[in-house]
Protein backbone atom coordinates (compact mmCIF):
# COMPACT_ATOMS: atom_id res chain seq x y z
CA UNK A 1 0.00 0.00 0.00
CA UNK A 2 1.51 2.82 -1.26
CA UNK A 3 -1.06 5.67 -0.01
CA UNK A 4 -0.86 7.03 3.41
CA UNK A 5 -3.71 5.67 4.60
CA UNK A 6 -2.36 2.91 6.51
CA UNK A 7 -3.32 5.27 9.74
CA UNK A 8 -6.67 5.92 8.86
CA UNK A 9 -9.94 6.72 10.98
CA UNK A 10 -12.83 4.29 11.08
CA UNK A 11 -16.50 5.14 10.17
CA UNK A 12 -18.44 3.86 12.79
CA UNK A 13 -22.46 3.89 12.18
CA UNK A 14 -24.86 3.36 15.00
CA UNK A 15 -28.33 2.29 13.77
CA UNK A 16 -31.94 1.44 15.81
CA UNK A 17 -35.16 2.70 16.56
CA UNK A 18 -35.72 6.07 17.96
CA UNK A 19 -35.18 5.67 21.79
CA UNK A 20 -32.76 2.82 21.84
CA UNK A 21 -30.02 4.87 23.37
CA UNK A 22 -27.92 5.77 20.03
CA UNK A 23 -27.40 9.52 20.88
CA UNK A 24 -26.05 8.72 24.67
CA UNK A 25 -24.16 5.91 23.80
CA UNK A 26 -22.20 7.81 20.77
CA UNK A 27 -21.87 10.34 23.57
CA UNK A 28 -20.51 8.38 25.91
CA UNK A 29 -18.14 6.54 23.10
CA UNK A 30 -16.81 10.10 21.66
CA UNK A 31 -15.70 10.89 25.40
CA UNK A 32 -13.81 7.26 25.86
CA UNK A 33 -12.00 8.01 22.49
CA UNK A 34 -11.03 11.28 22.90
CA UNK A 35 -9.72 10.62 26.75
CA UNK A 36 -7.61 8.16 25.34
CA UNK A 37 -6.06 10.67 22.88
CA UNK A 38 -7.62 9.04 19.42
CA UNK A 39 -8.74 11.79 16.74
CA UNK A 40 -12.47 11.43 17.28
CA UNK A 41 -15.53 13.07 16.23
CA UNK A 42 -19.02 12.73 16.17
CA UNK A 43 -21.41 13.53 13.56
CA UNK A 44 -25.58 12.89 13.24
CA UNK A 45 -27.75 12.44 10.63
CA UNK A 46 -29.70 14.28 9.20
CA UNK A 47 -27.45 17.59 10.02
CA UNK A 48 -29.75 20.00 10.51
CA UNK A 49 -27.42 22.98 10.04
CA UNK A 50 -26.89 22.82 6.07
CA UNK A 51 -29.90 24.53 4.53
CA UNK A 52 -30.63 20.92 2.89
CA UNK A 53 -31.15 20.00 6.93
CA UNK A 54 -33.31 23.21 7.41
CA UNK A 55 -35.75 21.87 4.83
CA UNK A 56 -35.03 18.10 6.53
CA UNK A 57 -36.01 19.66 10.36
CA UNK A 58 -38.86 21.23 9.22
CA UNK A 59 -40.27 18.55 7.48
CA UNK A 60 -39.76 16.36 10.83
CA UNK A 61 -41.22 18.95 12.94
CA UNK A 62 -44.22 19.15 10.70
CA UNK A 63 -44.16 21.99 9.72
CA UNK A 64 -44.23 21.35 6.22
CA UNK A 65 -45.03 18.70 4.25
CA UNK A 66 -42.83 17.12 0.85
CA UNK A 67 -43.32 14.00 -0.58
CA UNK A 68 -42.08 10.53 0.69
CA UNK A 69 -39.79 10.65 -2.49
CA UNK A 70 -38.65 14.18 -2.52
CA UNK A 71 -37.79 14.09 1.31
CA UNK A 72 -36.28 10.69 0.84
CA UNK A 73 -33.88 12.49 -1.61
CA UNK A 74 -32.98 15.82 0.60
CA UNK A 75 -31.91 13.01 3.16
CA UNK A 76 -29.23 11.26 0.85
CA UNK A 77 -28.37 14.73 -0.23
CA UNK A 78 -27.47 15.95 3.17
CA UNK A 79 -25.19 13.23 3.29
CA UNK A 80 -23.46 14.08 0.05
CA UNK A 81 -22.92 17.19 1.05
CA UNK A 82 -21.14 15.78 3.66
CA UNK A 83 -18.97 13.13 1.58
CA UNK A 84 -15.85 15.07 1.02
CA UNK A 85 -15.06 16.54 4.55
CA UNK A 86 -15.75 12.99 5.47
CA UNK A 87 -13.34 11.60 3.33
CA UNK A 88 -10.80 14.03 4.17
CA UNK A 89 -11.91 13.60 7.94
CA UNK A 90 -10.78 9.69 7.51
CA UNK A 91 -7.82 10.19 5.41
CA UNK A 92 -6.04 12.20 7.67
CA UNK A 93 -7.02 9.70 10.47
CA UNK A 94 -9.73 10.77 12.02
CA UNK A 95 -12.25 8.38 13.25
CA UNK A 96 -15.80 9.77 12.93
CA UNK A 97 -19.13 8.40 15.12
CA UNK A 98 -22.12 8.82 12.89
CA UNK A 99 -25.33 8.60 14.95
CA UNK A 100 -27.80 7.20 11.63
CA UNK A 101 -26.65 7.20 8.01
CA UNK A 102 -27.85 5.51 4.62
CA UNK A 103 -29.25 2.73 6.58
CA UNK A 104 -31.85 5.13 8.36
CA UNK A 105 -32.27 6.82 4.73
CA UNK A 106 -33.87 3.33 3.51
CA UNK A 107 -35.11 2.10 6.60
CA UNK A 108 -37.58 5.02 6.91
CA UNK A 109 -38.70 5.55 3.49
CA UNK A 110 -39.09 1.67 3.07
CA UNK A 111 -41.04 1.73 6.23
CA UNK A 112 -43.62 3.97 4.32
CA UNK A 113 -44.04 1.66 1.42
CA UNK A 114 -41.31 3.16 -1.45
CA UNK A 115 -39.23 0.39 -3.46
CA UNK A 116 -35.92 -1.20 -1.39
CA UNK A 117 -34.04 -0.68 -4.59
CA UNK A 118 -35.07 2.87 -5.64
CA UNK A 119 -34.37 4.16 -1.96
CA UNK A 120 -30.81 2.54 -1.91
CA UNK A 121 -29.76 3.90 -5.47
CA UNK A 122 -28.97 7.81 -4.66
CA UNK A 123 -26.53 6.29 -1.48
CA UNK A 124 -24.73 4.33 -4.35
CA UNK A 125 -20.91 6.06 -3.98
CA UNK A 126 -21.32 7.67 -0.30
CA UNK A 127 -18.88 6.09 1.91
CA UNK A 128 -19.79 2.42 3.61
CA UNK A 129 -19.00 2.27 7.40
CA UNK A 130 -16.19 0.35 8.26
CA UNK A 131 -18.74 -1.05 11.22
CA UNK A 132 -22.26 -0.73 11.63
CA UNK A 133 -23.75 -1.15 15.14
CA UNK A 134 -27.24 -1.81 15.85
CA UNK A 135 -28.99 -1.14 18.97
CA UNK A 136 -31.44 -3.76 19.22
CA UNK A 137 -34.65 -3.10 21.22
CA UNK A 138 -38.43 -3.92 20.29
CA UNK A 139 -40.76 -0.69 19.05
CA UNK A 140 -42.84 -1.65 22.38
CA UNK A 141 -39.94 -1.77 25.03
CA UNK A 142 -38.62 1.95 23.23
CA UNK A 143 -42.16 3.10 23.00
CA UNK A 144 -42.10 2.72 27.12
CA UNK A 145 -38.87 4.58 27.15
CA UNK A 146 -40.43 7.76 28.97
CA UNK A 147 -42.53 8.05 25.70
CA UNK A 148 -41.80 9.83 21.98
CA UNK A 149 -41.01 13.64 21.20
CA UNK A 150 -43.67 15.38 18.63
CA UNK A 151 -41.02 14.50 16.16
CA UNK A 152 -43.16 13.07 12.53
CA UNK A 153 -41.94 9.18 12.56
CA UNK A 154 -42.11 9.06 16.59
CA UNK A 155 -44.89 6.39 16.73
CA UNK A 156 -45.15 3.40 17.76
CA UNK A 157 -47.33 1.91 14.77
CA UNK A 158 -44.60 3.55 12.39
CA UNK A 159 -41.39 2.32 14.95
CA UNK A 160 -42.91 -1.24 14.38
CA UNK A 161 -42.89 -0.68 10.02
CA UNK A 162 -39.28 0.64 10.38
CA UNK A 163 -37.70 -2.14 12.40
CA UNK A 164 -38.73 -4.35 9.86
CA UNK A 165 -37.19 -2.91 7.35
CA UNK A 166 -33.91 -2.71 9.78
CA UNK A 167 -34.14 -6.18 9.78
CA UNK A 168 -34.59 -6.58 6.17
CA UNK A 169 -31.24 -4.55 5.82
CA UNK A 170 -28.99 -6.20 8.27
CA UNK A 171 -26.82 -8.60 7.35
CA UNK A 172 -23.74 -10.21 8.77
CA UNK A 173 -21.40 -7.68 9.12
CA UNK A 174 -23.42 -6.20 11.25
CA UNK A 175 -22.86 -5.64 14.95
CA UNK A 176 -26.01 -6.27 17.35
CA UNK A 177 -26.36 -5.07 20.45
CA UNK A 178 -28.64 -5.83 23.01
CA UNK A 179 -30.11 -2.08 23.84
CA UNK A 180 -32.03 -3.20 26.66
CA UNK A 181 -28.64 -3.94 29.00
CA UNK A 182 -27.57 -1.75 31.34
CA UNK A 183 -25.94 1.73 30.34
CA UNK A 184 -22.50 0.47 31.32
CA UNK A 185 -22.82 -3.08 29.65
CA UNK A 186 -23.63 -1.41 26.43
CA UNK A 187 -21.08 1.19 26.42
CA UNK A 188 -18.36 -2.01 26.99
CA UNK A 189 -19.39 -3.77 24.46
CA UNK A 190 -19.64 -1.18 21.94
CA UNK A 191 -16.11 -0.12 23.02
CA UNK A 192 -15.03 -3.51 22.07
CA UNK A 193 -16.22 -3.70 18.64
CA UNK A 194 -15.06 0.07 17.97
CA UNK A 195 -11.50 -0.70 18.84
CA UNK A 196 -11.28 -4.12 16.92
CA UNK A 197 -12.47 -2.34 13.92
CA UNK A 198 -10.21 0.80 14.61
CA UNK A 199 -7.01 -1.38 14.88
CA UNK A 200 -8.33 -2.72 11.52
CA UNK A 201 -8.65 0.60 9.74
CA UNK A 202 -5.59 1.70 11.22
CA UNK A 203 -3.46 -1.89 9.89
CA UNK A 204 -4.86 -0.81 6.57
CA UNK A 205 -8.35 -1.40 5.56
CA UNK A 206 -8.94 0.59 2.46
CA UNK A 207 -12.04 2.75 2.29
CA UNK A 208 -15.19 1.51 0.13
CA UNK A 209 -18.15 2.55 -1.32
CA UNK A 210 -21.79 1.45 -0.89
CA UNK A 211 -23.32 -0.79 -1.61
CA UNK A 212 -20.50 -3.21 -0.99
P1 LIG B 1 -32.90 11.98 14.71
O1 LIG B 1 -34.07 11.89 15.66
O2 LIG B 1 -31.84 10.95 14.96
O3 LIG B 1 -32.36 13.37 14.54
O4 LIG B 1 -33.48 11.57 13.28
N1 LIG B 1 -34.26 9.69 9.08
C1 LIG B 1 -32.93 9.90 9.33
C2 LIG B 1 -34.73 9.38 7.81
O5 LIG B 1 -35.93 9.20 7.61
N2 LIG B 1 -33.84 9.27 6.79
C3 LIG B 1 -32.49 9.46 6.98
O6 LIG B 1 -31.72 9.36 6.02
C4 LIG B 1 -32.02 9.79 8.31
C5 LIG B 1 -30.57 10.01 8.54
C6 LIG B 1 -34.96 9.03 11.39
C7 LIG B 1 -34.56 12.21 12.75
C8 LIG B 1 -35.47 11.27 12.01
O7 LIG B 1 -35.11 11.21 10.64
C9 LIG B 1 -35.21 9.87 10.18
C10 LIG B 1 -35.49 9.85 12.53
Amino acid sequence: NTESNSSRGALIVLEGLDRCGKTSQSGRLYKYLDEQGHSVESWRFPDRNTGVGQMISSYLANKSQLDDHAIHLLFSANRWEKRSLMEEKLKSGTTLIVDRYSYSGVAFSSAKGLDIGWCKAPEIGLLAPDLVVYLDISPEKAAERGGYGDERYEQLEFQKKVAGSYLALRDSSWKVIDATLSIEDIEKKLREVVLDCMMTCHKGKALSHLWP
